[in-house]
């Protein structure tokens, strides 16, 4: 691919000086395939010559065993860096992993270092559509404009799709399912009449190592077959998933498998047809099984039309109350796709119960790198904290997420805009994730230092961006919805206050304020009960009021507001105090920000201070929104005689 086909299209973290530690070197690449020819144009295009006496070397070990499909081990002796890997995709993460180390790969002597994804799928998905839905848009949460894939219902010239596949391949990612999980019509035929265009998309990855995905309706045999059921036991509707599963294979032989959401929020499924999510999930593997295909089947299963005057129903409850009893009734080539938390990618959720409760499932755990529910691309919100927080949780015994979770999957925040991703430094959520699920024991901020090294050049004001971006997300915390009590966001796009936006409505997220206190009570004593979906300790943690982590403490239980937390502050002085100050530290990043001027590209720069002005104000709303909605509620006086409306 030539650069000029992708012309004013940002480079985010592969930009030529990445490359300069290889550009001047002799490289030799032994081995063959695919992979193997494009570890050797990446080094060409890097600027090396390719020849035998190299000082940077590529080699195939011929041996599959200790390193894997995808591993590779690098050292550094006699004026030599090696690569070895046992198989052709290993040499492209080496390859990358080089570009990372910059010339430090070529300096000294290195001692053998293994590197060996802990998830083997890393995987993102994509919310696009193939036009532009009357409500949602082209991609549905996307913040960085239309479909990098489709436009006004076309496929589109894949060149940006090109240049995607390689800046996810150089983190390590190596599974894309490229539509909406919510399936529409037009997007329904992507699976039968219109699979050239997946094919298409799929020839635009396959040069770095990633499989793509489709996420298909569970109504299929109906809408595109022509059959009068879609019931998951019928021989029929098997023999119909059988037959156009063989003709996507046709297509696309390394096709990487189907994603279903079902029964949920309006979405067809088993349920229909008075049929388990096991029988639906097994359908779909059934018919993948011979082509070494996968379905992600999502746990996102939950009552979206409930009586607000219901309080036995807890959303909360739900994946678990589907799903775990269900464990081990699971095809092999079935994965269980369970969002980290219990309700919907808040900023604050304790994990979910689910992803403990599977044992004998394949569980992947799915994060949202779309910032729907963190400040949609115009809030500056480094998500790597948090999801590093999420996989080293030890949910199970001493057993953390990321030991539990065979597979890591991901919401793209990815479109059509010059910089990717809408804001610039939400490029960073993105390298993040694919860093993360290639080693999620990794700490987030050095991440963020690769990230700034690669995208922004070693030279720029490094402590100015940390100041920025370190503590973003619990920034973004402390000035929207309090303690774990989740949403308080504009009903519908999800952007910005609005306190009571969702507390009489059927969808199930509710924060109980009245005059005397404020949060869900999830106790197996006097609540909802869903404290008693955790092993121990944590259904007795989060049982107990003292015990229960203050950060998570109205998400488990209504408290008065004159309850003390643990950080020795009552609740509603805990609630002003952190808008106060989430508000003014926003304000503190923007200045931060000026010092980047003349550091960075100037339309870079501008975009982010436009950003950065809309997160000012749109924090001044939410912390005024909160605490006036609270001192209003509970008539009590901030200590410090602030200023409340
Ligand atoms: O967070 C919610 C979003 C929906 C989304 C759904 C899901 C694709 O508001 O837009 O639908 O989650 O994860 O399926």
């Amino acid at each position: 691919m030539s650069t000029d086909e992708l012309a004013g299209v940002h480079p985010a973290w592969l930009p030529p000086r990445a490359f300069r530690a290889i550009a001047a070197r002799r490289v030799a690449v032994h081995g063959t395939g695919p992979l193997a020819d494009t570890v050797r144009e990446e080094a060409v295009r890097a600027g090396a010559t390719l020849a035998e006496d190299a000082e940077l070397v590529f080699k195939l070990t011929g041996d599959r065993a200790p390193l894997g499909d995808e591993g590779f081990a690098i050292s550094r002796a006699g004026g030599v860096t090696l690569v070895l890997a046992d198989a052709p995709a290993g040499l492209l993460h080496g390859f990358f992993h080089v570009v990372r180390l910059g010339e430090a790969a070529f300096t000294g002597e290195r001692p053998v270092e293994r590197h060996v994804p802990a998830m083997r799928r890393r995987m993102l998905d994509h919310w696009d559509n193939l036009d532009v839905h009357p409500v949602m848009g082209q991609v549905e949460r996307g913040y960085s404009g239309g479909s990098i894939f489709w436009e006004a219902g076309a496929q589109r010239d894949l060149a940006r799709v090109r240049a995607y596949a390689r800046l996810l391949a150089a983190t390590g990612i190596n599974a894309v399912a490229i539509n909406n999980v919510n399936v529409h019509r037009a997007e329904a035929h992507l699976l039968t009449d219109r699979v050239g265009e997946v094919a298409a998309v799929a020839a635009a990855f396959r040069p770095y190592g990633i499989r793509v995905h489709l996420s298909v309706s569970f109504a299929s045999p109906v809408v595109l077959g022509g059959l009068p059921t879609a019931d998951p036991l019928d021989p029929a509707v098997r023999a119909w998933w059988a037959e156009t599963t063989w003709r996507v294979y046709e297509a696309i032989p390394d096709f990487g498998g189907y994603v279903v959401k079902a029964d949920s929020e309006g979405q067809p499924g088993p349920f229909g047809y008075g049929r388990s999510h096991a029988d639906g999930a097994n359908l779909l593997a059934e018919a993948l099984e011979p082509f070494g295909g996968v379905v992600h089947w999502r746990a996102f299963v939950y009552n979206h039309r409930q009586d607000w005057r219901d309080r036995s129903t807890d959303r909360a409850r739900a994946a678990y109350d589907h799903f775990a009893p269900l464990d081990g009734q699971f095809r092999d080539n079935a994965i269980l796709q369970v969002k980290y938390g219990p309700i919907d990618f808040q900023t604050r959720e304790p994990i979910s119960p689910v992803i403990a409760a599977m044992p004998a499932t394949n569980v992947a755990v799915e994060l949202q790198v779309t910032q729907e529910y963190t400040g949609q691309q115009r809030h500056a919100c480094y998500l790597g904290p948090m999801w590093s927080e999420v996989l080293r949780f030890p949910l199970a015994g001493h057993v953390t997420v990321a030991g539990l979770a065979e597979e890591l999957v991901a919401v793209s925040n990815v479109g059509d805009d010059p910089y990717w991703t809408g804001h610039p430094l939400a490029q960073a959520n993105l390298y993040a994730f694919g860093r993360l699920a290639w080693e999620p024991s990794l700490d987030p901020l050095s991440i963020l230092d690769e990230w700034v090294d690669l995208t922004l050049g070693p030279d720029v004001d490094r402590e100015a961006l940390h100041g920025i971006l370190d503590d973003s997300w619990r920034t973004y915390e402390s000035y929207t919805a309090p303690l774990g009590v989740g949403f308080m966001v504009r009903p519908g796009h999800h952007y910005g206050p609005d306190v009571d936006g969702y507390e009489y409505t059927p969808w199930g997220t509710y924060h109980f304020a009245d005059r005397d206190g404020v949060g869900v009570d999830r106790t197996r004593a006097t609540g909802t009960g869903f404290t008693g979906q955790y092993p121990k300790p944590w259904s007795d943690v989060y049982e107990s009021v003292e015990r229960c982590p203050d950060e998570l403490l109205l998400f488990f239980h209504h408290v008065p507001y004159g309850h003390v937390l643990h950080n020795g502050a009552t609740v509603i002085q805990h609630i002003y105090d952190t808008h106060f100050a989430g508000a003014e530290r926003v304000e503190e990043m923007r200045r931060l920000w000026d010092r980047l001027d003349g550091q960075v590209d100037p339309a870079l720069f501008e975009r982010v201070r436009e950003r950065l002005d809309e997160q000012v104000r749109s924090a001044a709303e939410w912390r005024d929104q909160i605490n006036t909605y609270f001192h209003r509620k509970s008539g009590v006086p901030d200590a410090k005689g602030r200023r409340i409306y």
